[in-house]
């Protein structure tokens, strides 16, 4: 938050060695938050290639192997990606790409004791720490533990820490904000350090092109560039009111997100309670065939996102919002925690098929998967608590 301290300012003259005081003023200083976002470097792979030495500087791909039906990319090391293999992609299709590359399947408990150990690094730093995922995390160190008081200075000691304590790579951003810093350490990857201070956020944001505004999925970035909307300067040259017109609730985080304006708290101990992705469409959906197709579109998302968090949820929820915005909800919940792709999109077009959907217009189809508690298990008497693994 922008917090406004009042300084009291004196214009003086000198006038025959005695100051006098001709006029005050009360000028307001503004401060401003000092907020990293950390990433790990092609985190699972740098991790195998650490551990492995054989992988290393070689194209080398984590995830499901291309011999094994459904299998997707977790990660893929960066030698893997000059071939153009991505995370999500189809092992098969990566294994297209590069025929000589490396496939291994993930050890997830490996991740999770590095992940546990650069949060151990931020701790040093600062307690208002929020992981988003095993591998990133904002940090908020307008006031830090250690007093270094220079924020670039704390990403590279951490980045340093990383290097010399864990043998892998970090990027950081350093910003006034979240949404500035998270951008922000992506610029330079791999082991980058971008830091966008206070008088260049504005400037920043007006060349940031559409797609990389939280929430601008496909269609809303496809909407905005028939509308003459290209980048954050297109956006902040509409009014708040025809954004919200255009956009609904999320042109207000449009209209100030672009002017260098995210008041979100970096929350520390926030858990992961549920992994949501939806898509409002350009016009409003009619048919089943097109509904569906946008339900199996969303669930790729929300499967890649339970991929990054390697989460398993027991309930599948749907969200339908229908022209007039009217809102409703359906869900599904299962014994067994799922992180299946056909599940996931199957339970969504049930749940569809229970609401009469093609009397209706939907504006909005969304999924979410939550209840990620750790199930236990009972194994002849014995109290287990299961491990959410993926693969
Ligand atoms: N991950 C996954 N499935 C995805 C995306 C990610 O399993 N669809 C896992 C593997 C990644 C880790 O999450 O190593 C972190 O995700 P990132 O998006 O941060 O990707 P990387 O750390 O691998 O690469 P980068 O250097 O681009 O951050
Ligand atoms: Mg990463």
């Amino acid at each position: 938050m922008v917090t406004l301290h009042q300084k009291v300012f004196f214009k003086t003259l000198i006038l025959n060695e005695y100051y006098i005081c001709i006029q005050m003023q009360i000028v307001p200083v503004i401060t401003y938050r000092k907020i990293i976002h950390i990433d790990m470097d092609a985190f699972y792979a740098s991790v195998e290639q650490r551990d492995n030495p054989e992988y290393r500087g070689k194209p080398l791909v984590v995830g499901g192997l291309p011999q094994e039906r459904g299998g997707v990319v977790a990660t893929a090391s960066y030698e893997a990606r000059k071939f153009g293999i991505r995370s999500a992609m189809p092992s098969k299709q990566a294994l297209k790409l590069c025929p000589h590359a490396l496939f291994v399947r993930p050890r997830f408990d490996a991740y999770k004791e590095v992940s546990r150990k650069i949060r151990e690094i931020f701790s040093r730093y600062t307690d208002l720490i929020e992981p988003l995922s095993l591998d990133e995390a904002y940090l908020d160190v307008t006031q830090d533990k250690l007093h270094i008081g220079s924020a670039i200075d704390i990403a590279q000691q951490i980045k340093q820490a990383i290097k010399d304590e864990l043998q892998l790579t970090a990027s950081a951003g350093v910003s006034i904000n979240k949404f500035v810093a998270k951008i922000a350490s992506d610029i330079n990857k791999p082991d980058g350090l971008k830091f966008i201070g206070p008088s260049a956020v504005e400037a920043f944001m007006e060349t940031l092109p559409v797609e990389k505004f939280h929430g601008v999925g496909k269609v809303t970035a496809e909407k905005m560039r028939k509308i003459g909307l290209f980048t954050g300067a297109d956006l902040k040259n509409m009014a708040e009111d025809e954004l919200i017109k255009h956009f609904g609730k999320v042109g207000r985080f449009y209209y100030q997100i672009v002017r260098g304006i995210d008041e979100r708290e970096v929350q520390p101990h926030r858990e992961t309670k549920s992994l949501a992705a939806e898509d409002t469409f350009a016009y409003d959906l009619t048919t089943l065939g097109e509904m569906e197709n946008e339900l199996d579109k969303i669930a790729v998302l929300v499967y890649n996102r339970l991929l990054k968090n390697n989460l398993k949820g027991r309930t599948i929820t749907l969200k339908i919002k229908y022209s007039d915005f009217k809102q409703i909800t359906r869900n599904k919940s299962f014994t067994a925690p799922v992180a299946n792709l056909e599940t996931i999109s199957n339970t969504a077009k049930q749940l569809l098929a229970t609401t009469s959907p093609e009397d209706k217009k939907i504006r909005l189809l969304g999924i979410s998967l939550s209840n990620f508690g750790e199930p236990e298990v009972k194994l002849k008497g014995v109290k287990v608590t299961g491990q959410l693994k993926l693969f």
